[in-house]
């Protein structure tokens, strides 16, 4: 299980130990709203990493209480915790709380000093001080890749033997449509601001392969944001539609990269505020 507060790079440490994109990054706090699997598969084993949901202080929300409840709920039939910390930020009470949710589980822990490659990493030596507390510490990039697999190599010394939990060549345990919506939903974050990321949601109705009228494969997506209110609604639309439009295509982009097809994305903004409490 990858545990630590928000943006300390658990997403992006999940995708480079799987080697493909299996998360969503962005650089806003609690971007990750789910308790999803990446999964290693090796000669020596298979290792299901948990990602979770970061750890975020801010004016209390339902949101907010949702997604750690999410966290605690994780924990639950994990064999090892990872505790993924961020060394260029000063340790603060999202850290205490990320230790008081963990130091009770009886499981091996693994402190991961991520952000290697930055230059400059002032509260490092904090972090060390606190290394006797843990089984392992690893210093990692999680963005360059560099010394990711000598977190794998700890990993295993800790997991007992067992049967494999997915089949070999199972990256993941999201569904494609998850996936698609993911996909938006991360286009949505980098591209709106302020409280907007965080009144949304992405839901994807309807995937089907069609052709184009060239006869050349062609996935047609339907897809909604979901908001809390009116308000919100106009904004993510934006005048002309631009937002929308804009959000839309930089989605499809890259979905057609990933999936290697032409892609139409129908992507509409509805009114629901009910969305928060489904996160549950
Ligand atoms: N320089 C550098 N940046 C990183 C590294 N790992 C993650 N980041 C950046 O840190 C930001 C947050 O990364 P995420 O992977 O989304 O962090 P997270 O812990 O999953 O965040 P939440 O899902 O919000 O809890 C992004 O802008 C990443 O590009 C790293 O090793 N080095
Ligand atoms: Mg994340």
């Amino acid at each position: 299980m990858l545990v630590g507060r928000t943006n300390a790079g658990k997403s992006t440490l999940l995708n480079a130990l799987v080697g493909t994109k299996i998360a969503i990054v962005t650089p806003k706090p609690q971007t990750t709203r789910d308790t999803y699997h990446g999964i290693v598969t090796r000669p020596a084993g298979q290792i299901v990493f948990v990602d979770t949901p970061g750890i975020f202080q801010t004016q209390p929300s339902r949101l907010v209480t949702n997604l750690h409840h999410k966290v605690r709920d994780a924990i639950e039939g994990i064999d090892v915790i990872v505790h993924v910390a961020d060394p260029t930020r000063s340790i603060g009470v999202e850290d205490q709380r990320v230790t008081s949710i963990v130091e009770h589980v009886p499981h091996p822990r693994i402190l991961v000093l991520n952000k290697l490659d930055q230059s400059d990493r002032p509260f490092r030596d904090s972090w060390l001080e606190r290394g006797p507390q843990y089984s392992n510490v690893i210093e990692l990039s999680a963005l360059t890749g560099k010394n990711v697999p000598a977190l794998i190599t700890a990993i295993f010394q800790h997991l007992p033997v067992g049967p494999l939990h997915y089949p070999e060549g199972q990256v993941s345990n999201v569904t494609h449509e998850f996936w698609i919506a993911e996909i938006i939903r991360e286009k949505l974050f980098l591209m709106t601001s302020q409280e907007l990321p965080y009144t949304a949601t992405v839901q994807v109705e309807q995937v089907t392969d069609r052709k184009d009228k060239a006869g050349k494969p062609l996935v047609h997506i339907r897809a909604v944001i979901l908001t809390t209110d009116d308000r919100h609604q106009r904004m993510l639309i934006g005048q002309g539609a631009r937002k929308i439009r804009d959000i839309g295509s930089f989605a499809r982009k890259e979905l057609e990269v990933a999936l290697n097809k032409k892609v139409f994305l129908d992507l509409t903004v509805l009114v629901d505020a009910t969305w928060i409490d489904g996160q549950r």
